[in-house]
């Protein structure tokens, strides 16, 4: 079903004429309101009134997650805090959070587009839908419930976690509908299965899996063992969170760029050049409806392909292909970020362990599992057993504080991490997705 035909059907000369208006409107917002954006213009020699046709995007300046991180919290809202409604945070490349902000008028756009990125996956108001999304500053389980009951389907605000409680919810409530990362889809078929619990006999038909890198084997493997169709969503906090773009159900062949909200460019990140449909580089947005924080041309360090080709669905919003790698280190662990930056920096306020260490990522089951391997001292390494082991429990406890993400810490013997001559090899990523 199409949720919004009239915009996400529109002709592509429609488009353009829709996103110029748009974008100079969120161009000059930006300039009168925000210092840090007319400096940026003004450095750049651009004035928002210079944006003559949607080809004049490629002129302006750049907006890093370093830019958001300079201003924190709140320093790019465009508007006082009275107005503020809704703020989401996640993680950034140091301790501090990115921090983000919505108006009333902000939170009725992101629900419509939840509405409409569910409606794209085959959901109706008939539905009820299992939301297994963390709710809190994670985007994720808010976005996912305002989506459905605009949409005006039922919604379970389950949350993540407490699994076996899950699966007896989904067997007794006969929710049609689930949304949570792909990663924990795979987790909630295990523990079914260990509960001798049978999704052949739920009433599950569609699942809606994001806010993780996954591929389409996986794809495969969930659909199996939950007996659904798997659909993928994309997108990030900083852009507006879920709803940047979504599957549809009847090509399920890359996800539809929500193009009158968002301009999506593909560059090479190296040297910044906007490359042409079709070939690989970093996804790039420029948001034109949002009020709070608006963002021009955002660096999202996802690599991905954007496909014009028309869709069997008729939307005519261009696709994207699956996300398929970072330009950074970033690793995402059960749906939370983590930089090994911010790793390090836990580490290197500790005074017993060196600064030296690897992290390694597995998937047992379907988990995500990071180890940490830390070299400590002559002095600690000839400790008792019983110290060393608290010393383990103690750091994965700051980590766990500070980054929101459970990690095993093993503390190795001085010198036994291998030094690299180039880029020390941080981290070993043993996942097969
Ligand atoms: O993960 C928003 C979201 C919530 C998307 C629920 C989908 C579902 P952040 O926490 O800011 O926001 O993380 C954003 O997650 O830059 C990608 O690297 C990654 N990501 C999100 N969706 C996908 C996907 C939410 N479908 C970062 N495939 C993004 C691959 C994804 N990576």
């Amino acid at each position: 079903m199409i949720y919004d035909a009239e915009f996400e059907c529109i002709s592509r000369g429609e488009l353009e004429i829709l996103q110029l208006k748009r974008l100079r409107e969120v161009a000059n917002r930006l300039y009168e309101n925000v210092p840090f954006s007319k400096k940026k213009f003004d450095d750049a020699g651009i004035k928002p009134d210079d944006i003559k046709n949607i080809g004049d995007l490629k002129n302006l300046p750049f907006t890093y997650k370093e830019d958001l991180r300079d201003n924190y919290p709140f320093g790019l809202f465009t508007v006082p805090m009275d107005d503020i409604v809704r703020i989401h945070a996640s993680s950034g490349t140091t301790g501090k959070p990115t921090v983000v902000g919505y108006t009333q008028n902000d939170i009725y756009t992101w629900s419509g587009l939840m509405a409409r990125t569910l409606a794209s996956a085959g959901v109706t108001k008939s539905d009820i839908i299992h939301n297994a999304y963390g709710y809190g500053l994670f985007t994720g389980g808010l976005g996912f419930h305002y989506g459905a009951e605009t949409l005006g389907a039922s919604v379970i605000p389950i949350s993540g976690g407490n699994t076996k409680r899950q699966i007896m919810i989904m067997q007794d409530f006969g929710p049609t509908v689930l949304t949570c990362t792909p990663s924990y889809a795979l987790h909630l078929s295990e523990v079914a299965e260990d509960l001798g619990a049978d999704f052949k006999k739920m009433k599950l038909k569609v699942g809606v899996f994001g806010a993780e890198p996954w591929s389409n084997k996986m794809r495969e493997e969930i659909e199996n063992k939950l007996n659904l169709d798997a659909i993928d969503l994309y997108g990030l906090s900083e852009i507006i969170g879920p709803g940047v773009s979504s599957e549809c159900i009847e090509a399920k062949d890359g996800l539809h760029i929500f193009e009158d909200h968002f301009i999506p460019e593909i560059i090479d990140p190296d040297t910044e050049e906007v490359l042409p449909y079709g070939e690989k580089g970093e996804l790039v947005f420029t948001t034109i409806t949002k009020q709070a924080l608006p963002l021009i041309r955002y660096r999202t360090k996802d690599i991905s392909v954007l496909n014009p080709e028309p869709c069997k669905c008729g939307r005519t919003h261009v696709r994207m292909e699956r996300v398929s790698g970072r330009t950074d280190d970033m690793l995402i662990i059960r749906g939370v970020n983590v930089f090994p930056s911010q790793i390090e920096s836990v580490l290197l306020n500790i005074e017993k362990v060196e600064p030296h260490y690897q992290l390694i990522v597995e998937r047992e089951g379907a988990l995500d599992i990071l180890k940490v391997n830390v070299e400590v001292n002559e002095s600690v390494f000839s400790d008792e057993i019983k110290g060393l082991q608290k010393l383990e429990k103690d750091i994965e406890l700051e980590i766990k504080d500070l980054l929101g993400v459970n990690v095993t810490i093993k503390l190795v013997e001085p010198k036994t991490i291998q030094r690299s001559e180039g880029k020390a090899v941080r981290v070993i990523d043993n996942r097969k997705i």
